[in-house]
């Protein structure tokens, strides 16, 4: 899973990015890249009880990518690329001082995307014409177009299934799910996001989150035994790491689910309604093909009995087929056919 840092120059992508890894990437103006490990109480029950020689987290990969420099400066073509590439968007806005206009910024940001999705779509549609092409293709970009002209970005756009696979390839950046991220000032960063800012994320089919970059940094250079008070002492119950992920999670529909064994215990993503066959390819992409059936046992089941062996017993370890669909926390072993045939 890979979520982008975007945003106009300035607004604190940087910050963010490496207050959330813990790298520490300079100012110039280039894509960077980490990755941010997922937290889970589970993972680490999982491990007290396992053992294994390997604990392995879920990570999401973070871009922090270049913004512009001021409005109604077209999007770079490096940075268009850059936003091509992730599952996420996460609009960062500068709301930490008094001449910032995270409204507008908003506004304008998502303005860009709109128009870079337009002129997408009228290249095709100016090629299709010229081809005296009026099938599918084109009554599709049509309704896109026209909906895009309107000033609405494609979020917003109700599409069928066959749609949405047909579009697939031009990539439009106004219909990549988005998280505006509001950068607020540290004597806010308890506050909920602004309601004008939440209806504004609302109206483009937008999740919204507001949190202090600084705040993070400052948390992420503690020890981690003294974080706990210092986020009570700004009012805060949890790190913004904490609330990022969990709203990328959301906004992407991912849930977790475990391999355990004594050489690792592992967490996993896959999107919520996916397959155990699914699943397994999340593992290794051969095992999505050769599996056969997968042993499941969810983690509450499984500490409630105690053991593997009382879940059996209990009937709490079910074997289940390639369309059982995955629940978050299920732990997985994954039966395959081995090259046998
Ligand atoms: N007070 C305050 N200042 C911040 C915060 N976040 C970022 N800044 C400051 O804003 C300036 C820009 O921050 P960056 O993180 O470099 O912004 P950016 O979005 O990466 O900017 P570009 O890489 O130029 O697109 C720096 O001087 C930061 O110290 C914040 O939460 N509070
Ligand atoms: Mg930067």
């Amino acid at each position: 899973m890979r979520a982008g840092l975007a945003g106009f120059a300035g607004s604190g992508k940087t910050s963010l990015f490496n207050a959330l890894t813990g790298l520490k990437r300079g100012p110039e103006a280039k894509v960077h890249l980490g990755a941010i490990k997922v937290p889970d109480a589970r993972l680490e029950r999982l491990s007290a009880i396992f053992k294994p020689r390997k604990t392995t987290p879920a990570e999401v990969l973070l871009a922090d990518l270049p913004g512009p420099r001021s409005k109604g400066v077209s999007l770079e073509i490096e940075a268009l690329q850059a936003l091509r590439e992730v599952d996420a968007l996460c609009l960062v806005l500068r709301a930490f001082d008094a001449d910032a206009d995270p409204l507008r910024d908003l506004r304008d940001y998502d303005s860009e995307l709109i128009l870079s999705d337009l002129q997408a779509a009228e290249k095709r549609l100016h090629r299709l014409r010229q081809e005296r092409d009026s099938g599918g293709e084109t009554h599709e970009l049509q309704r896109v177009a026209k909906h895009l002209e309107q000033g609405a970005p494609l979020r917003t756009l109700t599409m069928s299934e066959a749609e949405e696979q047909a579009l697939a390839h031009f990539g439009f950046l106004s219909r990549r799910p988005l998280l505006v991220v509001v950068n607020v000032a540290e004597s806010d960063a308890a506050r909920p996001v602004p309601a004008a800012l939440q209806d504004a994320a609302a109206g483009l089919g937008a999740d919204a989150i507001a949190l202090s970059a600084e705040v993070e940094a400052e948390i992420a250079e503690l020890p981690a035994e003294e974080q706990p008070e210092y986020l009570a002492s700004l009012g805060l119950a949890e790190t913004a790491r904490a609330r990022f992920l969990r709203a990328v999670y959301a906004l992407l529909h991912q849930i977790s689910f475990f391999t355990v064994g004594e050489d690792e215990v592992r967490a996993w993503t896959v999107r919520r309604g996916d397959r155990a066959a699914r699943a397994a390819g999340r593992i290794h992409s051969d095992l999505e093909k050769s599996f056969v059936r997968a042993e499941v046992m969810h983690y509450d089941d499984f500490i409630a009995a105690g053991s593997e062996h009382r879940a059996r017993e209990i009937g709490k370890l079910r074997l289940e087929g390639k369309d059982y669909v995955v629940q978050d926390g299920d732990i997985l072993h994954i039966r395959a056919g081995g090259g046998k045939r």
